[in-house]
This record gives structure tokens, C-alpha cells and sequence, in this order.
């Protein structure tokens, strides 16, 4: 082939997807940004439920949750029916939830500082487990001390459709496809706004099996 066509294929090649999508003012969705750490972030996740095992939490109006959790750092988000609040301990087992592994924090500073916020320092990473079928309503997240830090949400496994709404529960939704590695980042202006994810379509993952695993980062205190 000349160089005249080569130039003239090189045209045609089709485009690299963008790797970061911006899907509100001070919110992105970064495509594979965790796809590096993989074979790091696997094996710490395995060590963290070894000793916090994935459980399904009662909501405050006696709903057993869809979505199995577990958490790792300073606070895990719990909820009973008592309410929802961020706890020190683990209460299935008493014990402290287990340290936040390096590698999670270092994805999740790497990643709000690929959206626009540095110096991002998560105290607590909640961890969901979506089984085919299961799904989360659409919600805010606002049991943080302050909202000042934002969400850094990180997905594996299955696709997801994820939601992500207005200030009122009854505004329109945005619909985001979530796959293997991507991070969805949130914070600054949209920190309140309403987000949730569709139910998991049945599948198998390469790596992950039937399953979908979220890592939902927040600065709690
Ligand atoms: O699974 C997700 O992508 C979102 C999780 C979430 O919204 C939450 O844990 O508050």
C-alpha cells in the first residue's frame, strides 16, 4: 500500500470512544478508568469480605435491600430498622470494618482528581453486590457530615443502566450504561442530585461471574 493510502484508511479508521464523558456540571463518567488496578483491586476485595462478609441490610421501613453490602475504611454505611447511618463497626460482627486497602484509595483519589476534585480523602467504601434482578432506587446520598467531597462510584462485572436524576426524586433521569471498570464521579454542585440503578440483567462476566460489584467511595465525616 502507498503512503497516499495509507493516509487515506487512516481516515476512515473508526474513533476511540471517548474516555470521559461529562454527564452534568461537575459530574463524569470515566470509561475503563479502573481496568489498570484490576488485578490489584480483586484481591483486595476478597480480603475485605473475608472478614465482612456481603450481607443484605433491612431499610428503615422494614425492606430487606435487593443489593448485598459490606464496607471497608474509618465508617460503613449501615442501615436497620433504626435507620441509616455510618458506623465504626461492623455490626454483624462487632468488629472494626476492615482498612480501606491502598490500592481502593489510591483509584478513588486518582479518579476524583481525573474529574476536577483533588485532594479527595474517602473514609469509608461501601461495597454492593447486585445478583441479576437486583437494583437501587433512586436516592441521594446524604448521610456524609458535610457534602463538600464527592461520590466517586466504581463499577465491575455485569452492566448496569445507572440513573442519574435532578434535586427531586420525580425529576427526569439521565440513563447511563455502566460496564467492566468504568467510574462515575459526582460531587461540587451535583453532590445531592438523585441517582440509582436499574435491575442487573442476567449474564455472565469474564471475571466477575453473574454478578455486578460497586465500590461507592464518600468522605463521611
Ligand atoms: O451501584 C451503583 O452504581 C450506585 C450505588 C449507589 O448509588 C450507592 O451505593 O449509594
Amino acid at each position: 500500500m502507498s503512503p497516499d493510502n495509507f493516509d487515506l484508511f487512516a481516515d476512515v479508521e473508526p474513533e476511540q470512544p471517548p474516555r470521559r464523558e461529562q454527564i452534568g456540571e461537575q459530574s463524569w463518567v470515566l470509561r475503563g478508568f479502573a481496568l489498570p488496578l484490576l488485578d490489584q483491586l480483586l484481591p483486595a476485595l476478597e480480603a475485605v469480605l473475608a472478614a465482612a462478609p456481603f450481607r443484605q441490610m433491612v431499610t428503615p421501613g422494614g425492606f430487606t435491600m435487593s443489593v448485598a453490602l459490606s464496607s471497608c475504611g474509618t465508617l460503613g454505611w449501615t442501615t436497620d430498622r433504626s435507620g441509616y447511618r455510618y458506623t465504626r463497626h461492623d455490626p454483624q460482627t462487632g468488629q472494626p470494618w476492615p482498612a480501606m486497602p491502598a490500592v481502593f484509595f489510591e483509584l478513588a483519589q486518582a479518579a476524583a482528581r481525573e474529574a476536577g476534585f483533588a485532594d479527595f480523602v474517602p473514609d469509608s467504601c461501601l461495597i454492593n453486590r447486585y445478583a441479576p434482578g437486583a437494583k437501587m432506587s433512586l436516592h441521594q446520598d446524604k448521610d456524609e457530615g458535610s457534602f463538600g467531597a464527592p461520590i466517586v462510584s466504581v463499577s465491575l462485572g455485569l452492566p448496569a443502566m445507572f440513573l442519574f436524576g435532578g434535586f427531586e426524586r420525580s425529576d427526569k433521569s439521565q440513563r447511563v450504561p455502566l460496564l467492566h471498570g468504568d467510574i462515575v464521579v459526582w460531587g461540587g454542585v451535583d453532590r445531592l442530585r438523585y441517582h440509582g440503578v436499574l435491575p442487573i440483567k442476567q449474564g455472565h462476566h469474564p471475571k466477575l461471574g453473574e454478578q455486578r460489584i460497586n465500590f461507592t467511595f464518600r468522605t463521611a465525616q
